[in-house]
């Protein structure tokens, strides 16, 4: 059947778009468009023509998987160009979420309605783009040009009422009524004929306003290409005609396509809609209903989660044994209500009721009634198995009792109940409520329907659950390990922590590890390794973190850690006492200090990533090299635009990873060093690990 058909309703021809799930503009929907606008051109009985698509949404955008192949015609800006010619009067009928390609359809339409609950945007930046089939031509001169780089640059949609204060759409209607309301528009229409947005000016702008907004997201968006193309284009849209502007548009969006930088954001879209699937969790595993969340430990990860889950809708008991830390966790909940509503992101009325569903208690007694248990006390393997002997002997039967654990083993924990299938690791990052990688971590004994609700859980969360195995560290941390490691490596060898963080951040980290150290506290990491009985023995693993811990110095709670954090600051400054500390160090270890490239720092802490990613493969704790990507870029601070650590090998070739992890193996040994068989294996047979996904 076509995916493009016409219907006509007393000199009304509805053109309908039927491309499930989101209606993107596949080609066969392009070629559809072409066909059917020609076609009723040709009908003199067609007197007004509206768009329209059935299904949940209207087109959500240019088929994003098509990106990544040869373009075959009809091409977007042709058929919106097409669109706009006609001598009939076009109206495109909206609802559900009118995107990217979508919306540029809509503005090459002569009028636009929309029900009252869709949401309209050019998410392009997202994806490395820029609105390519005369996006950033049409919405300056329909909105105005500042209007038009908020949408675009942010990426973020507006709703329908928003759309209509801004002239972006003509009407609202309601949503069940969406089709005869557009048909009966279009009859309204035809007296007036086209109203064509190229033959429009942009309205009058500041004109320093592309300047101010260059300066205003520089740091933000360091190192992407689309931002700054994106204000050349609507810059252009007020200095030049409407198809030099398209003209430059074309060139401009065609220049991004081929970027690695949309490659690897395109990766990273694709990788997040994967992760929620589950080799072995079909959509017909029972999901458990959660009402009631108990959280354990009212500290900051405690808080946070507990504030996550109030805002989702969930009931919570926060439990600590102490009552003074119970009180501390309740306020530091109230205080991210508060900041939530001075940043209007929630309203008054969902904070009151959110703090209404909160209850305290320092008595287990009073938690046996949750659905779901969070517990988030010390890292420690004792205190976590003697809060889950207590949870065994209170929860109700059936009670989801999930462990936030970062690193420590879930079976270990799980065994210490008669109901290890109901255990789970539900590892946040911190800050909860902000960071959006929940990792879900499967013990051997959890059952398929406890994995299904952390996943749906997730998504109420608002966050992206990522299903791993049990193993130190999961995914996330035991990557680190290796990333770390060469940290530390890297300052006993000569290089300053300022400089690897310098270094790591220029190539894209959100921050340097050392500066992430800090931040989280070194305390944190240490003690995880004091409990380890697995470590390697070499005097140069984390010895400068160790050394710094046992001095005292934790990172930002003491003022000081790998870097100086004076009078409260939370900037790091290099310490001159660190340095001479780790020169010290050096020495007592026979380490010759050299002078140390970005490069070499860069291509250690980076190959370490992914050396571990491809064991964590072979060892089945996470299912594809995807999920690995969404785990680094979503918790860890990987940048996006890179696609993640085992994207990122693929795009440098993984013969050449193989050989650069061959040649660090001979130059700093194969403890640390050697190549993993999976490596070699895809290496060798010249695929990636996206290969290895299939
Ligand atoms: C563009 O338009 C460029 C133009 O300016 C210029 C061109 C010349 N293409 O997210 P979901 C799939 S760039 C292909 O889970 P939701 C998705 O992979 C584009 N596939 O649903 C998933 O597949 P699967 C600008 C797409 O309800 C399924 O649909 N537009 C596309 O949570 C369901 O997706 C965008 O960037 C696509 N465009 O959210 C919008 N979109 O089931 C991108 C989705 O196999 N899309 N799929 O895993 C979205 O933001 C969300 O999908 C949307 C629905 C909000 C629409």
């Amino acid at each position: 059947m076509s995916q493009v058909s016409i219907e006509r309703r007393d000199g009304v021809a509805v053109i309908s778009i039927n491309n499930p799930p989101v209606n993107a503009l596949s080609q066969p929907v392009r070629e559809g468009l072409t066909r059917s606008i020609d076609e009723v051109a040709a009908d003199d009985d067609v007197k007004a023509i509206v768009i329209f698509c059935t299904g949940r949404t209207f087109i959500a955008g240019a088929d994003i998987r098509e990106f990544g192949r040869p373009p075959v015609p009809p091409y977007l800006p042709d058929v919106v160009t097409l669109i706009e010619a006609s001598d009939k009067p076009v109206v495109a009928a909206m609802h559900g979420t009118a995107l990217g390609g979508g919306l540029e359809v809509a503005l090459g339409c002569h009028y636009r309605i929309a029900a009252g609950s869709a949401s309209l945007g050019f998410p392009e930046v997202n994806l490395g783009l820029l609105p390519g089939a005369s996006g950033t031509q049409r919405l300056p001169r329909l909105i105005g040009a500042e209007r038009a780089l908020d949408m675009m640059l942010s990426g973020k949609p507006v709703n329908a009422g928003t759309a209509l204060d801004y002239g972006l759409i003509d009407k609202i209607c309601e949503d069940n009524n969406l089709q005869d309301a557009a048909i009966e528009f279009a009859r309204s229409q035809v007296a007036n004929g086209p109203r064509r947005i190229r033959e429009m000016t942009v309205p009058d702008v500041d004109p320093d306003l592309f300047e101010k907004t260059r300066a205003g997201i520089a740091r933000k968006t360091r190192g992407l290409m689309s931002p700054e193309k994106i204000i050349r284009c609507v810059e252009l849209s007020t200095q030049v005609g409407f198809d030099e502007g398209l003209k430059a548009e074309r060139d401009l969006f065609v220049e991004c396509k081929d970027s690695p930088q949309s490659d690897g954001l395109r990766h990273a879209f694709f990788a997040e809609r994967a992760v929620s699937k589950v080799p072995d969790i079909g959509k017909d595993t029972a999901v458990t209903a959660i009402n009631t969340v108990a959280i354990l430990g009212a500290g900051t990860m405690g808080a946070g989660i507990a504030y996550n889950c109030l805002t989702s809708g969930y009931a919570v008991h926060l439990l600590d044994n102490n009552a003074e830390g119970l009180e501390r966790g309740a306020t530091t909940i109230r205080k991210l209500f508060e900041g939530g509503v001075a940043r209007g992101k929630i309203s008054e009325e969902k904070m009151a009721a959110g703090i209404e569903r909160l209850s305290t208690t320092t008595d287990y007694g009073d938690i046996g009634d949750a659905d779901l248990v969070i517990e988030a006390v010390f890292e420690n393997m004792t205190v976590k198995k003697e809060v889950f002997e207590k949870l065994d002997s209170v929860c109700k039967a059936g009670a989801i009792l999930a462990t936030n654990t970062s690193t420590l083993d879930v079976d270990e924990i799980a065994n210490v109940t008669k109901r290890p299938q109901d255990v789970i690791g539900l590892h946040f990052f911190s800050p909860a409520h902000i960071m959006r990688l929940l990792e879900i971590v499967r013990g051997a004994a959890t059952s398929a329907e406890v994995i299904a609700t952390s996943l749906a859980l997730a998504k109420r969360l608002r966050k992206i659950g990522a299903v791993v195995g049990n193993c130190f560290g999961f995914v996330g941390n035991r990557m680190l390990y290796s990333y770390g490691r060469e940290n530390q490596f890297l300052l006993l060898e000569g290089a300053a922590p300022e400089h690897i963080d310098q270094a790591m951040f220029d190539w894209g980290m959100a921050m340097g590890p050392n500066a992430v150290g800090d931040l989280a506290g070194l305390d944190v990491g240490y003690k995880v390794r004091q409990e380890r009985t697995d470590l390697p023995d070499d005097p140069r693993f984390y010895r400068i973190a160790d050394l710094l811990v046992e001095q005292g110095r934790f990172g930002q709670k003491t003022g000081k850690g790998m870097y100086l954090y004076s009078d409260g600051s939370r900037n790091p400054a290099p310490d001159p006492e660190v340095q001479s500390l780790i020169n010290n160090e050096s020495e007592k270890l026979g380490i010759t200090r050299r002078d140390i490239e970005p490069q070499e720092i860069i291509e250690r802490c980076i190959y370490g990533l992914i050396s571990e990613g491809a064991r964590i493969l072979e060892d089945g704790i996470a299912a594809r090299s995807s999920d690995i990507d969404v785990i680094w870029t979503n918790g860890y601070g990987f940048p996006r635009h890179r696609g993640g650590p085992m994207h990122f090998a693929d795009t440098v070739g993984l013969t050449a990873v193989y050989d650069k992890v061959c040649e660090f193996r001979d130059r700093f040994g194969a403890e640390f060093w050697e190549p993993p068989a999976l490596l070699k294996d895809l290496a060798d047979k010249n695929q990636r690990f996206s290969d290895f996904d299939k």
